[in-house]
């Protein structure tokens, strides 16, 4: 069972305010914590492992946009903390929200990992994570099945003028694309509708590693998108076309590693 990214709250950084004031009202000092106790309990009564998303205050006083993941008994097996944290850290005039995620989180420390639980070996990610290739490849590399993930993917875009409907456009082709490069299932569930008066595009889907949408959400409602998955789709994959042991060349890879923004081209006549 996946849930949304930020699930126990209010999408908070869209809107102004100092850290303290966003610790006091939105940050989770323990998980489970009193609130999210009923929750482990039914999951374990009902033998159901989920993700969760939600923000982390650490012992430290360190804040993260962090997911757990828990197995069939309600124990947390896996923690992951976002790392393509979009958005700023300033006051924007002018718009009707911000996005303050540069300003509320800190960047998550414990890179992208895959853990085997109920018979699955499961990744995690975060909402913006889930436009970027290295995420599922670096999970991909851990001989990731499944990939899930929860979103807050608002229908306005502050930063410029983007059709509504490229929202929806780049939030499927991100998961359809990635779900077959690296021949893995993708999970995503994300808020819809209206939160606080803030339109969300939703659009919850599982995709195979085909790259098929197997499953969506219909509505701007609450909804249950659920699929029964074939695993063995990914190993066709993973063993002919994208099988990485056999043609990936890492030796022609560096920039990636090497270069964290675009820089000047590398091409030459040959001689
Ligand atoms: N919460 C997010 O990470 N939102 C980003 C964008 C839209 C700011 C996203 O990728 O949906």
């Amino acid at each position: 069972m996946v849930f949304p990214e930020l699930a126990l709250t209010t999408f908070f950084p869209r809107y102004w305010m100092t850290e303290d004031e966003a610790v006091d009202r939105f940050f989770e000092r323990s998980m489970p914590g009193p609130e999210t106790k009923p929750l482990f309990s039914l999951a374990a009564e009902l033998k159901i492992g989920f993700y969760l998303g939600y923000a982390e205050l650490t012992p430290e006083g360190r804040r993260f946009n962090t997911a757990i993941m828990t197995d069939e008994n309600a124990k947390i097996v896996g923690r992951y903390r976002k790392i393509h944290l979009p958005g700023h850290s300033h006051h924007i005039e002018g718009t009707p929200f911000q996005h303050l995620e540069k300003k509320f989180f800190d960047v998550g420390n414990e890179g992208f990992n895959v853990w085997e639980t109920q018979g699955v070996r499961m990744g995690m990610c975060l909402c913006n994570d889930r436009r970027w290739s290295e995420t599922y490849r670096v999970m991909a590399l851990q001989s990731a099945e499944i990939v899930v993930l929860g979103y807050n993917t608002p229908s306005m875009n502050i930063h410029w003028p983007e059709p509504i409907h490229l929202r929806m456009f780049s939030h499927l082709i991100s998961l359809q694309g990635n779900a077959y490069g690296n021949g893995l299932w993708v999970a995503a569930a994300g808020k819809c509708g209206s939160e606080d008066g803030f339109h969300m595009i939703g659009g919850s889907a599982i995709v195979s590693p085909t790259g098929e949408i197997v499953a969506q959400a219909q509505t701007e409602e609450d909804e249950l998108v659920f699929a029964n998955i074939d695993l063995s789709i990914g190993e066709a994959f993973r063993e002919h076309v994208f099988n990485f042991a056999k043609h990936r060349r890492p030796e022609h890879y560096k920039l990636i590693v090497e270069r964290t923004g675009a820089g000047p081209p590398l091409g030459k006549a040959p001689d």
